[in-house]
């Protein structure tokens, strides 16, 4: 076996398994033969974190010796998803790491199944931020990120009787072997109290008196890079109490209240809050978001002093990224630590403020942009409320300036408006640079949501496109399909992935396409097999395996998707010989837990795969599977098996997207709207390589504002429509409770407070019914799929976060490149 792969270092190989042995004595008084799995992925783990955390260690010196300009990227979510994998393929090890686990008898595939998901964010937000983070260190950028080190990340999803229970996520229960505790590097973070102001030797001093204080614990974490000596910091930040209890009270019996401090304190970092796209304005989500931001600002700021820095270059030094508003607070922090601190006067302060900041908008949802209650923030905290109260009435005096007497004008500008705080116009303020996550993104941004700002200083406003690491979700999760690749045009895009461009020679190439469908058959096998296992449902991996996996929200319309596979099924119901190419109808998505709406649209899909799945009459030609907890581990699992990609939201509503730049990679082809990046793709790969169908951004905003859509007269002259939209509420797919999703048809045909069917499921119906039929044709012939497969994936370069980090770097950050 041994002599099967020469090209594998030996002396690493061997040096592997001692390690691994080692550790598992070590750390387990185990032998292989007495360990478990659990054990064995941390002895696995621990000997590879070795090796990080030697590289981690010259990194840093590195950073400390040259004294570089630093990216500081503050992020209330990062969705990691595991390590181990990841590192393996990054310090280049795969091949060593299988061949070691082969002749120790260890299965490398169960060792990574036994880590948990680092599930520290809820969707795109946050798999954006771990995506930037890999990317920054492969590029040779010292780009860090700043978090929160939750305790409990997204909950985990149970079906039960077709509905989802939400469990909790202990990840952190068995330890994690990724991070580094700093117990002795704390900050302090205050809530509560009172502004108190003291004349000391004729100058004023600012305090807080009698406020409530608690620790930030940093937790870093190493983020290595692809052959890159750049080994970046993911700081995560855990709360303690002060004190870890009150003796005092212990001493008179109160055990309990003699822990309260500590519970109290420990609750900020406890548990990530699990709405997507939807915040809630509670008091402890605004302290989470102080909490972090107060200990990331503080200790960037003591590290720039360390270093022995000027204060006035603050901003020279240091560019800090808020990814969306939740860090928005980080604004006034800089702001506080300038004057009260470093004594800076306000205008210093200001300037230095507004040109260390850059702003990142994800969403232009109303309900998502966040505003905070002004008496929360005065309450909870005092000192930063005094500085965003002045940073409004200079922003407002200056709007007066360029519109005297409008003040309704004004009003919609300011940051504390009618009793509430606008995050986003804080931001906005505040940055050098505000930017949108795809060209329509950032068209919509400037034309309607923040057209008043965008007027003001259009210089401010860029397009950057998101990306996602094609390293993770291509060379990692489909190493067949990366390996084809290679072998056609080297192994360059690894590193620069607009090479994958030349992958397009292939295009008419037989043998190619007929590699690349054996592969993606394959992948099919394996994902079949699991979902067999799983849930008991047999899929054809020769089905047309289509995939909607996504959070779930209204917006993006996983309800089309199950009413267009009503529309088949109808069809075949009626004509046992209707031509259709056999498909897999494959969902994976959380509900927000407070999502009504969202909830029962699970409910509904569990409901029409229950009857589906047992109606022989359509036995080899529709399954549905719904995949419980959709999550990084499982996105890797499910994308590479894929044939279509499902990104169908309301046009002008999805900011960007990011899993449909994840399908693209891997070849699979897009359904989908004109919405967020889907655009772009069209544009990269040609309309012909894309099914788009449906209204458009501009057509869904004319009918808001004209109030003329009437669904309800799609649904009297539509027939297949009508069907569809009745079987949901007479029987058909409940029949002992008919009136389970009475709301969903009445919210598409009456509406509940507002307008009907607000994300058009109706009106794009049709044209969605009609793109499938010629999709569902097109997959008949594979010489035109596969081709449109390979055309894909050679467009899917530009799509990388390789692309979107330098275009950061070019038109924000300005970071040193340190290349190897
Ligand atoms: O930019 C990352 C990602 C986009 O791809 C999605 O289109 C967008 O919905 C998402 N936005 C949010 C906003 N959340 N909040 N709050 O998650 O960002």
């Amino acid at each position: 076996k041994e002599k099967e792969v020469p090209q594998v270092d030996r002396v690493l190989v061997n040096q592997i398994k001692e390690n691994v042995e080692m550790k598992l004595q070590t750390l387990y008084a185990r032998t292989l033969k007495t360990a478990s799995d659990g054990q064995i992925y941390k002895a696995m783990s621990m000997a590879l974190r070795d090796r990080v955390m030697e590289k981690w260690a010259y990194s840093k010196e590195q950073e400390n010796e040259t004294n570089g300009r630093q990216l500081y990227y503050l992020s209330m979510e990062f969705l990691m998803g595991r390590l181990f994998g990841n590192n393996l393929m990054n310090l280049g090890l795969e091949a060593p790491v299988m061949q070691a686990c082969q002749e120790l008898g260890i299965d490398l595939e169960k060792v990574r199944n036994s880590e948990p998901d680092a599930g520290l964010g809820n969707g795109g937000l946050g798999r954006l931020a771990a995506c930037f983070l890999d990317s920054l260190a492969t590029l040779g950028m010292e780009g860090h990120g700043n978090g929160i080190r939750y305790e409990y990340g997204l909950f985990k999803q149970k079906i039960v009787n077709g509905f989802q229970v939400e469990v909790p996520d202990p990840w952190l229960e068995d330890g994690n072997v990724w991070e580094v505790a700093k117990p002795e590097e704390p900050e302090i973070i205050c809530f509560g109290g009172k502004v108190e102001r003291k004349i000391k030797n004729g100058k004023e001093y600012v305090m807080l008196e009698d406020a409530q204080c608690v620790k930030a614990i940093p937790y870093d974490v190493p983020v290595l890079g692809y052959d890159s000596e750049v080994v970046n910091t993911l700081r995560l930040w855990g709360a303690r109490a002060l004190k870890p209890m009150d003796m005092g009270l212990f001493g008179q019996g109160r055990y309990v209240d003699s822990l309260a401090e500590k519970e109290l304190a420990e609750v900020i970092s406890k548990v990530l809050y699990p709405e997507d796209n939807h915040p809630e304005g509670k008091a402890l989500r605004l302290k989470q978001q102080y909490f972090f931001v107060s200990a990331s600002i503080q200790s960037i700021h003591r590290k720039f002093k360390d270093a022995g820095n000027n204060i006035f270059d603050f901003h020279k030094k240091v560019v800090v990224h808020v990814n969306d508003t939740h860090p928005a607070l980080a604004i006034p922090e800089l702001m506080r630590i300038l004057m009260d601190k470093e004594g800076l006067d306000w205008e210093d302060a200001w300037s230095i403020t507004r040109q260390t900041f850059a702003y990142t908008n994800h969403t232009i949802l109303e309900e998502a942009l966040e505003r905070w209650p002004e008496e929360m923030l005065r309450n909870l905290l005092p000192r930063i409320y005094e500085i965003v109260y002045e940073i409004n009435e200079n922003f407002c005096k200056d709007l007066w300036k360029l519109h005297p007497g409008g003040w309704d004008h004004i009003a919609r500008m300011a940051i504390i408006s009618y009793g509430e705080v606008h995050m986003a116009r804080l931001c906005i303020a505040g940055s050098f640079s505000v930017n949108g996550v795809a060209k329509l993104h950032t068209d919509i941004l400037k034309r309607e949501v923040f057209k008043d700002f965008y007027q003001v200083e259009p210089q401010k406003f860029k397009a950057i496109t998101n990306g996602v690491t094609h390293r993770r979700f291509l060379l990692k999760a489909n190493p067949k399909l990366a390996h084809l690749i290679t072998e056609h045009i080297g192994d360059g895009w690894i590193k620069h992935p607009g090479e994958l461009t030349h992958f397009k020679e292939q295009a008419d190439n037989k043998d190619v396409q007929e590699r690349l469908a054996a592969i993606r058959h394959e992948n099919k096998a394996k994902l079949a097999d699991h979902i067999f296992h799983k849930y008991a449902i047999t899929v054809d991996p020769d089905s047309i395996f289509d995939v909607h996996v996504k959070r779930l929200h209204e917006y993006k319309r996983q309800l089309l998707n199950v009413m267009h596979i009503m529309f088949l099924y109808n069809k075949v119901l009626d004509n046992p010989d209707f031509p259709m190419h056999p498909r897999t109808f494959i969902f994976g998505a959380k509900a927000a837990p407070g999502y009504h709406n969202a909830k029962m649209i699970i409910k509904l899909i569990h409901a029409l795969a229950k009857k589906v799945n047992n109606d022989p009459r359509v036995k080899d030609k529709i399954k549905v599977v719904f995949m419980e907890n959709y999550r990084v581990s499982l996105a890797e699992r499910i994308i590479p098996a894929s044939d279509v990609s499902e990104q169908i939201s309301t046009a002008g509503k999805e900011a960007s997207g990011t899993g449909n730049m994840k399908f693209m990679l891997n070849g699979a082809l897009t359904i989908g709207t004109l919405d967020g990046a889907n655009v772009e793709m069209k544009e990269a790969v040609g309309t012909d390589n894309i099914y788009i169908f449906g209204l458009t951004a501009e057509e869904v905003s004319n009918y808001y504002q004209l109030g003329h859509y009437r669904p309800y007269e799609l649904y009297q002259r539509q027939p297949e429509l009508r069907q569809v939209l009745d079987q949901l509420v007479n029987g058909f797919l409940e029949e002992e409770h008919p009136d389970m999703f009475q709301g969903l048809y009445n919210g598409l045909l009456y509406g509940h407070y507002g307008m009907a069917d607000p994300y058009f499921l109706l009106k794009d119906f049709e044209p969605y019914c009609q793109a499938q039929t010629r999709l569902g044709l097109e997959y008949k012939k594979p010489e035109i799929w596969w081709k449109k497969a390979i055309l894909n994936i050679s467009h899917a370069g530009e799509f990388s976060s390789d692309r979107t980090i330098r275009d950061y770097n070019e038109q924000v950050w300005h970071l040193p490149i340190y290349s190897k």
